[in-house]
């Protein structure tokens, strides 16, 4: 059957099915994981490989001709591996993986000094952590689009934000957040609240999902659990100031205007033990009002918790009663929602119901209403409610007024119109605001369009990050991969062009249009003080045990033939590459010291160990850059 032909069902046709999931959701939640099992085959396929003339079309964009570039960038979370991941668009290839959290023996990430310093260390040196969770990604703004400066990731694990720099595609800034645990949604602001001239990012949410003691002492006692909600600067990438809060932060949205920033809550109910987080009907959207924020923090009016300076104001229901006065306004959400997305007009705020089948439209004008005191109930900012369909997660934005929200539990993605559903949802029951429905394969989390998330966004795109991908690939053992999917969505109908493996899991991704991004492929020698400029400045230098060796690489050769230390040396070793061309990178691996490392045109990088095993060592070049580059090396003589 083809993809055109199957069967849509709408919102209203469908409620029988569709009825609200209640307290016994969890129940439901592995009942529809394990039911998908079962699903047959054949749908999929048949899905798969639509023969209708748009599945054409679909289909032959994904597949660029040899040489031939993608016209978008995608930023895609790495999961575990603690990385950023780019790919090409509409091909879904993926080009590179830029390490943040997580070691990465291809660069030396977590070898080099230079990386060590920014992952974070001990005081022995060694690396505070090598595990990590990241879930969402995005850039830094002007005009509300990409300005290609900088993306920001977050490790759930350990509650760091990583900033990655988008002219070299490196990460240079980790920041832990003081008393968080979770920390799960991240934002940056669109804008400055305040000043006219400042109309780019300088500020990241970002959400603690987990409630603690603070400070974390160890008590079970979780009437005094709280979760905070952080905002640090986009510059320094230091910790501006927290927001207590009640309930948790899941995942955060901004505003164009930079007014406003919110977090879906899925556990108002503030519960420690799991069944707890589920038992009332209703949760929250819980909007941040950033110009009050600074100036409460501006007025002393705050604490601090533990050992950490940073200011922590009051943003609790029962201090912000006053909507004058409020810096918070938790907007009511039915049940457990997840996700929550600006829309590219400006105009809305929409949270996914996760165990209730809706999706909800959150005016902001009448949030700001609310603060100034001219709207008297806070629900009446939400516009619509409507059923979208079983498990919706996560949406997305075509710029046409169209919205494209995840069902995880139906493994489709259901398109939307917004102003249709507002109409519907005031009474207007002729409103048809479902526009179609695509079967994903399977189990989709997030999504995001081209440009989704910005005043730009062009409809083009739809990545579709599929949980589950059982049978879509070949068998590899136990552990599959997810299946990101690639949907054209410039037509009426969605039309699925491909489908992608991918390491597990990346959850969130942006992609835009890649003129927005300008790389540089060969460095400055002067982002590096380290930098030795001259093959002549080489050499083994000598205080006391205290060691530095300085090299240079031009290809085919380093700049020493070899190099003496005596054993129990403190050895910094650094090494500057001198090429400057394009693409000509040299590896440096030094044998049983654990020590390999990539250094790039123009780029410097340095490596710091005892010298505690005598012998000869053949420091070698590891990535292929000439005729000789197996030759490429210098021996490392270890006296006893
Ligand atoms: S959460 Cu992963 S599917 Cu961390 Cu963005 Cu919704
Ligand atoms: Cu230098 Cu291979
Ligand atoms: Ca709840």
């Amino acid at each position: 059957m083809s993809q055109d032909k199957q069967p849509k069902p709408t919102a209203e046709a469908s409620i029988g099915r569709r009825t609200f999931i209640n307290t016994a959701a969890l129940a439901g939640l592995t009942v529809g994981v394990a039911a998908c099992t079962d699903k047959p085959t054949s749908a999929a396929a048949s899905a798969a490989s639509a023969p209708a003339a748009g599945g054409l079309v679909g289909a032959n964009a994904s597949h660029l001709k040899p040489g031939e570039l993608d016209t978008y960038y995608g930023l895609w979370s790495g999961g575990h591996t603690g990385d950023m991941r780019v790919l090409g668009l509409p091909s879904g290839r993926e080009i590179t993986r830029i390490p943040c959290f997580v070691p990465d023996a291809l660069v030396g990430w977590g070898i080099t000094n230079e990386s060590k310093k920014i992952m974070g260390t001990k005081a022995d040196g060694s690396l505070k952590y090598t595990v990590a969770d990241t879930h969402h990604t995005h850039a830094s703004y002007k005009d509300g689009n990409y300005d290609g400066r900088y993306a920001w990731i977050n490790d759930k694990i350990n509650s760091r934000i990583a900033r990655i720099r988008l002219d070299y595609f490196v990460c240079d800034k980790i920041t832990e957040l003081p008393n968080v645990q979770g920390f799960h949604g991240i934002f940056p602001d669109k804008r400055d609240p305040v000043d006219e001239k400042i109309n780019y990012t300088t500020r990241v949410f970002c959400g603690g999902e987990f409630s603690i003691p603070l400070p974390n002492t160890g008590s079970e006692d979780a009437s005094k659990y709280r979760s905070l909600f952080t905002c640090v600067d986009a510059e320094s990438m230091e910790v501006r100031w927290q927001v207590l809060i009640d309930g948790n932060c899941d995942l955060t949205a901004t505003s164009y205007d930079g007014k406003l920033a919110a977090v879906n809550q899925y556990n108002t109910e503030m519960g420690a033990k799991y069944e707890d987080m589920m038992s009332a009907e209703r949760d929250a959207c819980l909007f941040f009002n950033v110009a009050r924020i600074e100036a409460a923090v501006k007025a002393g009016q705050f604490k601090t918790i533990g050992s950490s300076k940073v200011p922590v104001v009051d943003g609790t229901r029962a201090s912000n009663k006053d909507p004058k006065t409020a810096l918070t306004a938790y907007v009511s959400m039915p049940k457990n929602p997840h996700g929550v997305n600006a829309s590219p007009d400006g105009k809305y705020f929409i949270c996914a119901g996760k165990l209730s089948p809706t999706g909800s439209v959150i005016e902001l004008a009448k949030v700001l209403d609310w603060f100034e005191g001219k709207l008297e109930k806070l629900d009446a900012a939400i516009v619509a409610e409507v059923e979208l369909g079983l498990g919706p997660l996560h949406t997305a934005f075509d710029g046409r007024g169209n919205a494209y929200t995840t069902l995880f539990l139906d493994s489709q993605v259901v398109k939307w119109n917004v102003e249709a559903a507002i109409k519907f949802h005031k009474g207007d029951k002729s409103a048809k605001y479902v526009v179609d429905r695509i079967d994903v394969h399977y189990q989709p989390g997030h999504l995001n369009a081209s440009q989704s998330e910005t005043k730009a966004a062009d409809g083009k795109y739809l990545a579709v990050g599929c949980k589950f991908s059982k049978d879509r690939f070949l068998p590899v053992g136990p552990l599959h991969p997810e299946n990101e999917q690639m949907i054209d969505i410039s037509g009426e109908k969605m039309v699925l062009m491909a489908d992608h493996p991918v390491r597990g899991e990346p959850h969130d991704f942006i992609i835009f249009k890649r003129d927005l991004l300008r790389p540089k492929q060969v460095y400055a020698l002067d982002e590096f003080p380290l930098a030795v400029k001259d093959p002549k400045e080489s050499g083994v230098f000598r205080n006391g045990k205290k060691v530095t060796v300085k090299l240079t690489s031009q290809a085919p050769a380093f700049s020493l033939r070899e190099f003496k230390l005596k054993k129990g040396d403190e050895v910094t070793l650094i090494l500057t590459n001198l090429d400057k061309i394009a693409d000509l990178a040299h590896g440096f691996a030094i044998p049983n010291y654990n020590v390999n490392f990539i250094v790039n045109p123009l780029e410097t990088a340095s490596v710091s160990f005892v010298a505690d095993k005598p012998g000869v060592f053949w420091c070698y070049c590891t990535h292929f850059c000439h005729a000789l580059h197996l030759e490429m090396r210098t021996r490392m003589i270890v006296e006893a």
